[in-house]
Protein backbone atom coordinates (compact mmCIF):
# COMPACT_ATOMS: atom_id res chain seq x y z
CA UNK A 1 0.00 0.00 0.00
CA UNK A 2 1.22 3.36 -0.73
CA UNK A 3 3.01 4.98 2.58
CA UNK A 4 1.51 7.31 4.78
CA UNK A 5 4.39 9.97 5.64
CA UNK A 6 4.04 13.05 3.61
CA UNK A 7 7.74 12.33 2.25
CA UNK A 8 7.27 8.25 1.62
CA UNK A 9 3.61 9.63 -0.33
CA UNK A 10 6.32 11.89 -1.91
CA UNK A 11 8.29 9.50 -2.84
CA UNK A 12 5.49 6.87 -4.16
CA UNK A 13 4.15 9.20 -6.05
CA UNK A 14 6.97 10.37 -8.05
CA UNK A 15 7.79 6.67 -8.61
CA UNK A 16 4.39 6.05 -9.76
CA UNK A 17 4.70 9.20 -12.41
CA UNK A 18 8.21 8.30 -13.33
CA UNK A 19 7.19 4.60 -14.25
CA UNK A 20 4.37 5.60 -16.06
CA UNK A 21 6.18 8.01 -18.20
CA UNK A 22 8.98 5.50 -19.36
CA UNK A 23 6.06 3.14 -20.17
CA UNK A 24 4.20 6.25 -22.25
CA UNK A 25 7.87 7.34 -24.08
CA UNK A 26 8.80 3.56 -24.54
CA UNK A 27 5.18 3.18 -25.97
CA UNK A 28 5.18 6.21 -28.35
CA UNK A 29 8.95 6.34 -28.91
CA UNK A 30 9.11 3.74 -31.52
CA UNK A 31 7.31 4.53 -34.08
CA UNK A 32 7.85 7.93 -36.54
CA UNK A 33 5.66 11.02 -36.22
CA UNK A 34 3.28 9.33 -39.29
CA UNK A 35 2.63 6.33 -37.70
CA UNK A 36 1.45 8.57 -34.15
CA UNK A 37 -0.83 10.31 -36.35
CA UNK A 38 -2.43 7.79 -37.79
CA UNK A 39 -5.45 6.03 -36.64
CA UNK A 40 -4.71 2.26 -36.79
CA UNK A 41 -8.07 1.10 -36.44
CA UNK A 42 -11.35 3.58 -35.72
CA UNK A 43 -11.65 2.16 -32.04
CA UNK A 44 -8.89 3.51 -31.17
CA UNK A 45 -7.42 6.92 -30.97
CA UNK A 46 -4.33 8.37 -32.89
CA UNK A 47 -1.66 7.39 -30.73
CA UNK A 48 -0.48 11.56 -30.44
CA UNK A 49 -3.72 11.93 -29.42
CA UNK A 50 -3.26 9.64 -26.43
CA UNK A 51 -0.18 10.95 -25.66
CA UNK A 52 -1.70 14.55 -25.30
CA UNK A 53 -4.30 13.93 -24.00
CA UNK A 54 -1.93 11.99 -20.92
CA UNK A 55 -0.44 15.84 -20.39
CA UNK A 56 -4.22 17.08 -20.80
CA UNK A 57 -5.51 15.34 -17.47
CA UNK A 58 -2.19 15.99 -15.87
CA UNK A 59 -2.39 19.80 -16.50
CA UNK A 60 -6.53 20.19 -15.54
CA UNK A 61 -5.94 17.74 -12.21
CA UNK A 62 -2.18 18.08 -10.94
CA UNK A 63 -1.05 21.89 -12.07
CA UNK A 64 -4.18 23.28 -12.07
CA UNK A 65 -6.60 21.84 -9.58
CA UNK A 66 -3.92 20.53 -7.05
CA UNK A 67 -1.61 23.06 -7.72
CA UNK A 68 -3.55 25.70 -8.17
CA UNK A 69 -1.68 27.13 -10.93
CA UNK A 70 -2.96 28.89 -13.92
CA UNK A 71 -3.33 26.58 -17.35
CA UNK A 72 -0.70 26.56 -19.25
CA UNK A 73 -2.67 25.17 -22.70
CA UNK A 74 -6.88 26.10 -22.15
CA UNK A 75 -6.77 25.68 -25.48
CA UNK A 76 -6.07 22.10 -25.80
CA UNK A 77 -9.13 20.95 -23.39
CA UNK A 78 -11.49 20.60 -25.79
CA UNK A 79 -8.95 18.57 -27.80
CA UNK A 80 -8.25 16.08 -25.54
CA UNK A 81 -11.35 15.94 -24.00
CA UNK A 82 -12.33 12.41 -24.49
CA UNK A 83 -15.87 13.00 -24.35
CA UNK A 84 -16.10 15.93 -26.61
CA UNK A 85 -14.89 13.86 -29.65
CA UNK A 86 -15.36 10.36 -30.31
CA UNK A 87 -12.47 8.52 -31.42
CA UNK A 88 -13.24 7.92 -34.72
CA UNK A 89 -13.10 11.78 -35.39
CA UNK A 90 -10.29 12.32 -33.34
CA UNK A 91 -7.52 12.35 -36.19
CA UNK A 92 -9.38 15.23 -38.27
CA UNK A 93 -9.21 17.13 -35.59
CA UNK A 94 -6.64 19.97 -35.35
CA UNK A 95 -3.78 17.94 -33.17
CA UNK A 96 -0.59 18.50 -31.47
CA UNK A 97 2.15 17.18 -34.21
CA UNK A 98 3.45 14.35 -32.30
CA UNK A 99 6.63 16.46 -31.23
CA UNK A 100 4.46 18.99 -29.99
CA UNK A 101 2.93 16.83 -28.01
CA UNK A 102 6.14 15.22 -26.27
CA UNK A 103 7.43 18.61 -25.45
CA UNK A 104 3.73 19.34 -23.96
CA UNK A 105 3.65 16.00 -22.23
CA UNK A 106 7.30 17.51 -20.36
CA UNK A 107 6.49 21.24 -20.03
CA UNK A 108 3.32 19.74 -17.94
CA UNK A 109 5.49 17.45 -16.00
CA UNK A 110 8.02 20.13 -14.96
CA UNK A 111 4.75 22.22 -13.64
CA UNK A 112 3.12 18.44 -11.71
CA UNK A 113 6.91 17.54 -10.19
CA UNK A 114 6.82 21.50 -8.54
CA UNK A 115 3.61 20.63 -7.34
CA UNK A 116 4.17 17.70 -5.88
CA UNK A 117 7.62 18.84 -3.99
CA UNK A 118 5.44 21.34 -1.80
CA UNK A 119 2.01 20.30 -1.90
CA UNK A 120 0.43 18.92 1.49
CA UNK A 121 -0.62 15.19 0.83
CA UNK A 122 -1.12 14.31 4.63
CA UNK A 123 -4.29 12.01 5.35
CA UNK A 124 -6.18 15.03 7.28
CA UNK A 125 -5.42 17.46 4.04
CA UNK A 126 -8.43 18.02 1.38
CA UNK A 127 -9.43 14.69 -0.28
CA UNK A 128 -7.77 15.61 -3.22
CA UNK A 129 -4.79 15.67 -1.92
CA UNK A 130 -4.92 13.30 0.57
CA UNK A 131 -2.83 10.49 0.94
CA UNK A 132 -1.60 11.38 -2.17
CA UNK A 133 -4.70 10.96 -4.08
CA UNK A 134 -4.77 12.95 -7.10
CA UNK A 135 -0.97 11.49 -8.21
CA UNK A 136 -1.83 8.19 -8.16
CA UNK A 137 -5.44 8.72 -9.42
CA UNK A 138 -2.97 10.77 -12.23
CA UNK A 139 -0.29 7.93 -12.66
CA UNK A 140 -2.98 5.26 -12.69
CA UNK A 141 -4.81 7.26 -15.58
CA UNK A 142 -1.57 7.55 -17.61
CA UNK A 143 -0.70 3.53 -17.23
CA UNK A 144 -3.99 3.07 -18.30
CA UNK A 145 -3.78 4.68 -21.14
CA UNK A 146 -0.37 3.07 -22.02
CA UNK A 147 -2.77 -0.02 -21.72
CA UNK A 148 -4.76 1.65 -24.62
CA UNK A 149 -1.94 2.73 -26.65
CA UNK A 150 -0.60 -1.20 -26.01
CA UNK A 151 -4.46 -1.94 -27.82
CA UNK A 152 -3.44 0.63 -30.42
CA UNK A 153 -0.06 -1.45 -31.09
CA UNK A 154 -1.79 -4.67 -31.01
CA UNK A 155 -4.60 -3.40 -33.74
CA UNK A 156 -1.84 -2.26 -36.07
CA UNK A 157 -0.42 -3.69 -39.19
CA UNK A 158 2.89 -4.10 -40.12
CA UNK A 159 6.07 -4.93 -39.05
CA UNK A 160 6.72 -5.67 -34.77
CA UNK A 161 8.31 -2.84 -33.33
CA UNK A 162 7.62 -3.77 -29.55
CA UNK A 163 9.82 -7.37 -28.66
CA UNK A 164 9.60 -8.66 -25.08
CA UNK A 165 10.59 -12.18 -23.50
CA UNK A 166 7.93 -15.00 -22.81
CA UNK A 167 6.90 -15.24 -19.65
CA UNK A 168 8.52 -17.30 -17.33
CA UNK A 169 6.26 -18.30 -14.41
CA UNK A 170 8.38 -21.28 -13.11
CA UNK A 171 6.72 -24.83 -13.06
CA UNK A 172 3.09 -24.71 -14.43
CA UNK A 173 1.03 -27.84 -13.24
CA UNK A 174 -2.24 -27.04 -14.34
CA UNK A 175 -3.07 -30.66 -15.59
CA UNK A 176 -2.49 -31.63 -11.61
CA UNK A 177 -4.75 -29.19 -10.32
CA UNK A 178 -8.50 -29.25 -9.78
CA UNK A 179 -10.62 -27.90 -12.24
CA UNK A 180 -12.33 -25.92 -10.09
CA UNK A 181 -12.33 -24.37 -6.34
CA UNK A 182 -15.09 -24.66 -3.63
CA UNK A 183 -16.00 -21.04 -2.26
CA UNK A 184 -18.20 -21.48 0.72
CA UNK A 185 -21.08 -19.31 0.89
CA UNK A 186 -21.33 -16.31 3.44
CA UNK A 187 -20.42 -12.73 3.47
CA UNK A 188 -18.09 -10.52 2.65
CA UNK A 189 -16.22 -7.11 2.31
CA UNK A 190 -16.48 -5.88 -0.98
CA UNK A 191 -14.84 -2.44 -2.36
CA UNK A 192 -12.96 -0.86 -0.21
CA UNK A 193 -12.66 2.64 2.19
CA UNK A 194 -9.18 2.64 3.06
CA UNK A 195 -7.00 1.80 -0.38
CA UNK A 196 -5.85 5.16 -0.42
CA UNK A 197 -5.27 5.34 -4.40
CA UNK A 198 -8.49 3.59 -4.82
CA UNK A 199 -11.12 5.16 -7.62
CA UNK A 200 -14.26 6.41 -6.89
CA UNK A 201 -15.94 2.77 -8.15
CA UNK A 202 -14.06 0.80 -5.71
CA UNK A 203 -15.51 2.74 -3.00
CA UNK A 204 -17.19 2.31 -0.69
CA UNK A 205 -16.55 -1.26 1.67
CA UNK A 206 -19.69 -3.11 1.97
CA UNK A 207 -20.63 -6.46 2.93
CA UNK A 208 -21.75 -8.71 0.51
CA UNK A 209 -23.63 -12.13 1.11
CA UNK A 210 -22.29 -14.95 -1.67
CA UNK A 211 -24.12 -18.34 -1.43
CA UNK A 212 -21.31 -21.12 -1.80
CA UNK A 213 -20.20 -21.66 -5.62
CA UNK A 214 -17.90 -23.33 -7.79
CA UNK A 215 -15.17 -21.39 -9.93
CA UNK A 216 -12.46 -22.47 -12.60
CA UNK A 217 -9.06 -22.75 -11.14
CA UNK A 218 -7.25 -21.25 -13.90
CA UNK A 219 -8.44 -19.07 -16.98
CA UNK A 220 -10.28 -20.71 -19.69
CA UNK A 221 -7.21 -21.70 -22.33
CA UNK A 222 -7.12 -21.59 -25.82
CA UNK A 223 -7.15 -25.45 -26.05
CA UNK A 224 -10.73 -25.52 -23.88
CA UNK A 225 -12.13 -22.70 -26.11
CA UNK A 226 -10.96 -24.58 -29.43
CA UNK A 227 -13.16 -27.85 -27.91
CA UNK A 228 -15.98 -25.12 -27.94
CA UNK A 229 -14.99 -24.81 -31.30
CA UNK A 230 -14.40 -27.82 -32.66
CA UNK A 231 -17.51 -28.94 -30.90
CA UNK A 232 -19.66 -26.20 -33.46
CA UNK A 233 -19.99 -23.43 -30.70
CA UNK A 234 -20.11 -20.93 -32.87
CA UNK A 235 -22.78 -22.40 -35.19
CA UNK A 236 -25.31 -23.47 -32.29
CA UNK A 237 -27.72 -20.30 -31.27
CA UNK A 238 -28.61 -23.02 -28.15
CA UNK A 239 -25.05 -21.30 -26.24
CA UNK A 240 -25.41 -18.06 -26.90
CA UNK A 241 -27.73 -15.18 -25.63
CA UNK A 242 -30.32 -13.59 -28.28
CA UNK A 243 -27.91 -10.52 -28.10
CA UNK A 244 -25.17 -12.52 -28.18
CA UNK A 245 -26.42 -14.42 -30.99
CA UNK A 246 -27.24 -11.30 -32.75
CA UNK A 247 -24.27 -10.36 -32.61
CA UNK A 248 -22.40 -13.37 -33.53
CA UNK A 249 -24.17 -13.85 -37.07
CA UNK A 250 -24.26 -9.78 -37.84
CA UNK A 251 -20.17 -9.60 -37.08
CA UNK A 252 -19.52 -13.13 -38.38
CA UNK A 253 -17.64 -14.39 -35.47
CA UNK A 254 -16.12 -17.91 -35.56
CA UNK A 255 -12.94 -17.08 -33.59
CA UNK A 256 -10.79 -14.80 -31.04
CA UNK A 257 -9.56 -11.95 -32.42
CA UNK A 258 -6.39 -12.14 -34.35
CA UNK A 259 -6.60 -16.01 -35.33
CA UNK A 260 -6.56 -17.00 -38.52
CA UNK A 261 -6.44 -20.98 -40.14
CA UNK A 262 -3.13 -22.03 -40.46
CA UNK A 263 -2.26 -22.62 -44.65
CA UNK A 264 -0.86 -26.32 -43.57
CA UNK A 265 -3.03 -27.16 -40.51
CA UNK A 266 -1.32 -30.31 -39.86
CA UNK A 267 2.21 -28.34 -39.41
CA UNK A 268 0.38 -26.55 -36.85
CA UNK A 269 -0.93 -27.90 -33.42
CA UNK A 270 -4.62 -27.31 -33.06
CA UNK A 271 -4.56 -25.54 -36.93
CA UNK A 272 -4.74 -21.74 -35.67
CA UNK A 273 -2.40 -19.36 -35.58
CA UNK A 274 -2.41 -15.61 -34.33
CA UNK A 275 -1.19 -12.24 -35.12
CA UNK A 276 0.61 -11.12 -31.67
CA UNK A 277 1.64 -7.30 -32.25
CA UNK A 278 2.76 -7.70 -35.71
CA UNK A 279 4.20 -11.56 -35.21
CA UNK A 280 2.46 -14.41 -36.99
CA UNK A 281 2.70 -17.63 -34.80
CA UNK A 282 0.50 -20.59 -33.75
CA UNK A 283 -2.08 -20.56 -30.94
CA UNK A 284 -0.40 -21.98 -28.13
CA UNK A 285 -2.76 -23.98 -26.38
CA UNK A 286 -2.05 -23.83 -22.96
CA UNK A 287 -2.41 -20.05 -22.58
CA UNK A 288 -5.82 -18.60 -21.30
CA UNK A 289 -7.97 -17.59 -24.19
CA UNK A 290 -7.53 -13.90 -25.35
CA UNK A 291 -9.22 -11.12 -27.43
CA UNK A 292 -12.95 -12.80 -26.98
CA UNK A 293 -16.10 -10.67 -26.39
CA UNK A 294 -18.31 -10.87 -23.65
CA UNK A 295 -20.91 -12.67 -25.55
CA UNK A 296 -18.36 -15.25 -26.83
CA UNK A 297 -17.27 -16.11 -22.83
CA UNK A 298 -20.80 -16.18 -21.91
CA UNK A 299 -21.23 -18.54 -24.95
CA UNK A 300 -18.55 -20.94 -24.03
CA UNK A 301 -19.31 -20.85 -20.08
CA UNK A 302 -23.22 -21.98 -21.23
CA UNK A 303 -21.90 -25.10 -23.61
CA UNK A 304 -19.69 -25.90 -20.65
CA UNK A 305 -22.96 -26.16 -18.55
CA UNK A 306 -21.45 -23.18 -16.32
CA UNK A 307 -21.75 -20.08 -16.25
CA UNK A 308 -19.30 -16.46 -15.65
CA UNK A 309 -19.21 -15.51 -12.33
CA UNK A 310 -20.63 -12.52 -10.77
CA UNK A 311 -18.32 -9.63 -10.10
CA UNK A 312 -19.15 -10.42 -6.05
CA UNK A 313 -18.00 -13.85 -6.83
CA UNK A 314 -14.90 -13.45 -8.39
CA UNK A 315 -13.59 -10.76 -5.63
CA UNK A 316 -14.65 -12.83 -2.85
CA UNK A 317 -12.67 -15.41 -4.32
CA UNK A 318 -10.18 -13.03 -4.95
CA UNK A 319 -9.79 -10.92 -1.66
CA UNK A 320 -11.67 -13.54 1.23
CA UNK A 321 -9.25 -15.24 3.76
CA UNK A 322 -11.13 -18.11 5.46
CA UNK A 323 -8.39 -17.76 8.30
CA UNK A 324 -9.45 -14.13 9.27
CA UNK A 325 -12.65 -13.25 7.27
CA UNK A 326 -10.47 -10.57 6.25
CA UNK A 327 -10.64 -8.69 2.86
CA UNK A 328 -6.98 -8.82 1.30
CA UNK A 329 -5.81 -6.40 -1.36
CA UNK A 330 -4.39 -9.52 -3.75
CA UNK A 331 -4.92 -13.63 -4.00
CA UNK A 332 -1.59 -13.95 -2.71
CA UNK A 333 -2.06 -11.68 0.63
CA UNK A 334 -1.49 -8.11 1.13
CA UNK A 335 2.34 -7.59 -0.01
CA UNK A 336 2.73 -6.16 -3.34
CA UNK A 337 2.55 -7.76 -6.86
CA UNK A 338 6.11 -9.26 -7.84
CA UNK A 339 6.94 -11.27 -11.13
CA UNK A 340 6.81 -14.70 -9.19
CA UNK A 341 3.37 -13.72 -8.15
CA UNK A 342 1.79 -12.59 -11.68
CA UNK A 343 2.36 -11.14 -14.72
CA UNK A 344 1.69 -7.23 -14.70
CA UNK A 345 3.17 -4.37 -16.12
CA UNK A 346 3.75 -4.95 -19.97
CA UNK A 347 7.18 -6.82 -18.79
CA UNK A 348 5.86 -9.46 -21.23
CA UNK A 349 3.31 -9.12 -24.29
CA UNK A 350 1.31 -12.08 -23.65
CA UNK A 351 -0.01 -13.93 -20.86
CA UNK A 352 1.70 -16.78 -18.94
CA UNK A 353 0.33 -20.78 -19.26
CA UNK A 354 -2.85 -21.55 -17.69
CA UNK A 355 -1.71 -23.19 -13.74
CA UNK A 356 1.16 -20.46 -13.69
CA UNK A 357 1.94 -18.38 -11.11
CA UNK A 358 1.50 -20.98 -7.63
CA UNK A 359 2.53 -18.28 -5.61
CA UNK A 360 0.01 -16.01 -6.58
CA UNK A 361 -2.94 -18.60 -5.66
CA UNK A 362 -5.44 -17.11 -3.47
CA UNK A 363 -6.28 -19.43 -0.16
CA UNK A 364 -8.70 -21.06 -2.12
CA UNK A 365 -6.32 -22.50 -4.42
CA UNK A 366 -7.60 -20.09 -7.45
CA UNK A 367 -4.75 -19.01 -9.54
CA UNK A 368 -3.91 -16.02 -11.80
CA UNK A 369 -6.76 -14.02 -10.78
CA UNK A 370 -4.63 -10.95 -10.62
CA UNK A 371 -2.79 -10.55 -14.28
CA UNK A 372 -2.41 -12.67 -17.18
CA UNK A 373 -5.80 -11.74 -18.99
CA UNK A 374 -8.83 -9.85 -17.70
CA UNK A 375 -11.46 -12.09 -16.93
CA UNK A 376 -15.35 -10.83 -18.17
CA UNK A 377 -17.86 -11.04 -15.19
CA UNK A 378 -21.29 -12.08 -15.53
CA UNK A 379 -22.64 -8.09 -13.98
CA UNK A 380 -22.63 -5.11 -15.34
CA UNK A 381 -21.04 -2.01 -14.31
CA UNK A 382 -22.82 -0.29 -11.58
CA UNK A 383 -22.35 1.39 -8.26
CA UNK A 384 -21.68 0.05 -4.89
CA UNK A 385 -24.34 1.47 -2.60
CA UNK A 386 -23.26 4.48 -1.26
CA UNK A 387 -21.26 5.14 -4.18
CA UNK A 388 -20.08 8.94 -4.56
CA UNK A 389 -18.44 10.51 -7.83
CA UNK A 390 -15.01 11.70 -7.19
CA UNK A 391 -13.33 13.59 -8.24
CA UNK A 392 -15.08 13.86 -11.54
CA UNK A 393 -18.33 12.34 -12.69
CA UNK A 394 -17.12 11.01 -16.27
CA UNK A 395 -14.75 8.28 -14.67
CA UNK A 396 -16.99 6.14 -13.38
CA UNK A 397 -20.40 7.56 -13.12
CA UNK A 398 -21.60 7.88 -16.73
CA UNK A 399 -21.08 4.95 -17.48
CA UNK A 400 -23.38 3.22 -15.25
CA UNK A 401 -26.40 1.79 -16.91
CA UNK A 402 -26.15 -1.53 -18.29
CA UNK A 403 -24.41 -0.47 -21.42
CA UNK A 404 -20.93 -1.91 -19.99
CA UNK A 405 -20.16 -5.52 -18.37
CA UNK A 406 -17.25 -5.62 -15.81
CA UNK A 407 -13.69 -7.09 -15.98
CA UNK A 408 -11.61 -7.95 -13.16
CA UNK A 409 -8.35 -8.45 -12.77
CA UNK A 410 -6.05 -6.94 -14.68
CA UNK A 411 -3.97 -8.93 -17.82
CA UNK A 412 -0.41 -8.52 -18.90
CA UNK A 413 -0.95 -5.14 -20.28
CA UNK A 414 -2.15 -3.88 -16.83
CA UNK A 415 0.25 -1.81 -14.35
CA UNK A 416 0.95 -2.82 -10.86
CA UNK A 417 -0.45 0.71 -9.78
CA UNK A 418 -3.55 0.33 -11.74
CA UNK A 419 -4.14 -3.23 -10.70
CA UNK A 420 -5.86 -4.81 -7.26
CA UNK A 421 -8.11 -7.20 -6.18
CA UNK A 422 -10.68 -3.75 -5.99
CA UNK A 423 -9.83 -2.51 -9.49
CA UNK A 424 -13.04 -2.38 -11.70
CA UNK A 425 -12.85 -2.07 -15.87
CA UNK A 426 -15.60 -2.43 -18.38
CA UNK A 427 -16.40 -2.57 -21.62
CA UNK A 428 -19.20 -2.91 -23.86
CA UNK A 429 -19.98 -6.72 -24.53
CA UNK A 430 -19.16 -6.81 -28.22
CA UNK A 431 -15.35 -5.81 -27.53
CA UNK A 432 -12.64 -8.07 -28.49
CA UNK A 433 -9.52 -5.80 -28.96
CA UNK A 434 -8.99 -5.74 -25.22
CA UNK A 435 -6.84 -7.84 -23.36
CA UNK A 436 -9.83 -10.17 -22.31
CA UNK A 437 -10.48 -13.50 -21.30
CA UNK A 438 -12.24 -15.22 -18.55
CA UNK A 439 -13.10 -17.83 -16.13
CA UNK A 440 -16.36 -19.76 -15.90
CA UNK A 441 -18.33 -20.91 -12.43
CA UNK A 442 -21.54 -22.75 -11.57
CA UNK A 443 -23.47 -23.24 -8.20
CA UNK A 444 -24.12 -27.07 -6.64
CA UNK A 445 -25.48 -29.18 -7.75
CA UNK A 446 -28.56 -30.55 -5.64
CA UNK A 447 -26.72 -32.88 -3.01
CA UNK A 448 -23.07 -32.50 -3.89
CA UNK A 449 -20.95 -32.73 -0.91
CA UNK A 450 -17.88 -30.50 -1.28
C1 LIG B 1 -11.47 2.15 -17.04
C2 LIG B 1 -10.31 1.51 -19.01
C3 LIG B 1 -12.68 1.84 -19.08
O1 LIG B 1 -10.09 3.78 -20.92
O2 LIG B 1 -12.16 4.40 -20.90
C4 LIG B 1 -9.02 6.54 -19.19
C5 LIG B 1 -10.02 4.42 -18.16
N1 LIG B 1 -10.77 6.82 -17.95
N2 LIG B 1 -9.32 7.85 -19.17
C6 LIG B 1 -11.13 4.02 -20.34
C7 LIG B 1 -9.93 5.90 -18.43
C8 LIG B 1 -10.38 8.03 -18.42
C9 LIG B 1 -11.23 3.80 -18.83
N3 LIG B 1 -11.41 2.35 -18.49
FE1 LIG C 1 -8.35 9.38 -20.26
Amino acid sequence: APPRTEQALRAAALAALEHARRRTLALTDCLDAAELAAQHSPLMSPLAWDLAHIGNQEEIWLVRAAGGQAALRPDLDPLYDAFEHPRAERPALPLLAPAQARRYVAAVREHALDVLRTAPLGPDQDPLLANGFVFGMIAQHEQQHDETMLITHELRRGPAVLHASRPDPGPVDAADLPSEAWIPGGPFTMGTDDEPWALDNERPAHRVEVPGFWLDTVPVSNRAFQAFMADGGYQDPRWWSPAGWAHRVEADLHAPLFWQHAEDPEAVDGGWLRRRFGVLEPVPPDEPVLHVCWYEADAYARWAGRRLPTEAEWEKAARHDPATGRSRRYPWGDQDPTPLLANLGQRHLQPAPAGAYPDGASPYGVRQLIGDVWEWTASDFAPYPGFAAFPYKEYSEVFFGGDYKVLRGGAFSVAEVACRDTFRNWDYPIRRQIFAGFRTARGPRPGEVH
